[in-house]
């Protein structure tokens, strides 16, 4: 197999896991949140600076790369490790959710999807073969089954359609993947927020035998309370020896909640988003750096850190920074905010290890402000 999960230890307080994913790039430590680089680039972030923070897998997109600079030219340079020089693990997501947030006038049909980019408004189509063999031509470690990610809120009886489509899609997905040695296709579980139809969903995949699976549907706008209800429920239907990922959610209360839920990997592009427009995350909650009261605070972002950023500058000079839009108060924020989300993964698998987790999450809370 091309990827696999090694459970280390089930945390006795909460049940949340400790584990190791081992890839033909590498093996990374779970829990962990992967920074997303959409465009073959984790904006502002080197690889190098990316592996000192300790990210040993990064997330890409099918839907960029395929309209901007075509999968096409990423092969011709030997794959996207190659391309972006990123020589750890690489998961690309397939599309789908991209599709139906960022392109115009898409029309879902059984075959597949059409839609217009967003760039030029050009007619494009995506289906479960197309999107599959983008990512075998751009040759990421992880690559996605092709789903719809229904909009919240959403009828029963369109969620239900939706999901058995999106398993005769993961079905394709299997069918079309050429490169099952080095690449392994997750399948993604949807089913809005309905358990009769999340169950149906885990249900339907586990049985197709996925070497991961990844929860879709969530952080898209229902309430934090609902989206762990939907955890609680879900997770419990996923085989123990697989490894599950909780897609597009990265708020560090976010990730704590969804361990304790049985979940291993996360994405989001919440915390280089906000960094760049000036907004950081602390032990004690988010803080925003371009507020006057921080002009001439000269302390760094956040005490309790220990990343480069926090040991070299304060954030007075970072405020400056973004007041005027320079770019190294961007990579500064950028650096800072992956390193705090990483480092505190780590915290979290330390405290899994040593049966604390639960200890762990109610110091969390009590910190911030
Ligand atoms: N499907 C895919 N990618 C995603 C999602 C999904 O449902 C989400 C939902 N938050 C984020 N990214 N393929
Ligand atoms: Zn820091």
């Amino acid at each position: 197999m091309a990827v696999t999960y090694e459970l280390v230890k089930t945390c006795k307080q909460t049940g949340a896991r400790a584990g190791i994913i081992h890839t033909p790039n590498g093996s990374f430590e779970t829990p962990m949140f992967m920074p997303v680089g959409t465009l073959a680039t984790v904006k502002a972030m080197s690889p190098e600076e990316l592996k000192e923070i300790g990210a040993g897998i990064i997330l890409s997109n099918t839907y960029h790369l395929f309209l901007r600079p075509g999968h096409d030219i990423v092969k011709e340079a030997g794959g996207l490790h190659k391309f972006m020089n990123w020589d750890q693990a690489i998961l690309t997501d397939s599309g789908g959710f991209q599709v139906f947030s960022l392109s115009n006038l898409r029309k879902i049909k059984e075959e597949g999807v059409e839609f217009r980019s967003h760039l030029n408004g050009e007619k494009l189509f995506l289906s479960p073969e197309k999107a599959t063999e983008i990512q075998n031509a751009l040759g990421a470690d992880i690559i996605m089954a092709f789903d719809e990610c229904p909009p919240y809120p959403a009828d029963y009886e369109y969620v239900k359609d939706s999901l058995e489509r999106t398993t005769r899609w993961a079905k394709r997905c299997l069918d079309a993947h050429r490169n099952t040695d080095k690449q392994a296709l997750f399948g993604i579980v949807q089913g809005g927020m309905y358990k009769d139809l999340r169950i149906e969903s885990a249900k339907q995949l586990v049985d197709l035998d996925f070497p991961g699976y990844a929860i879709g549907g969530l952080s898209v706008g229902e309430e934090a309370d609902i989206m762990y209800e939907v955890l609680e429920y879900t997770t419990p239907e996923l085989p123990k020896d697989k490894a599950r990922y909780l897609m597009g959610v990265g708020a560090p209360e976010n990730l704590v909640e969804g361990v304790i839920r049985g979940i291993d990997m996360f994405d989001c592009v919440l915390p280089t988003r906000i960094a760049r427009n000036g907004t950081v995350f602390t032990s004690k909650g988010k803080l925003v750096i371009r507020n006057a009261q921080y002009a001439r605070d000269f302390q760094p972002i956040d005490s309790d850190c220990a990343c480069y950023v926090c040991r070299n500058y304060t954030r007075a000079y970072i405020r400056h920074l973004i007041k005027c839009n320079e770019i190294f108060g961007m990579r500064l924020t950028t650096y800072h905010n992956l390193y705090y989300l990483i480092n505190m993964m780590k915290q979290v698998r330390q405290a899994i290890l040593e049966d604390r987790l639960g200890d762990f999450q109610k110091h969390f809370y009590a910190i911030r402000q």
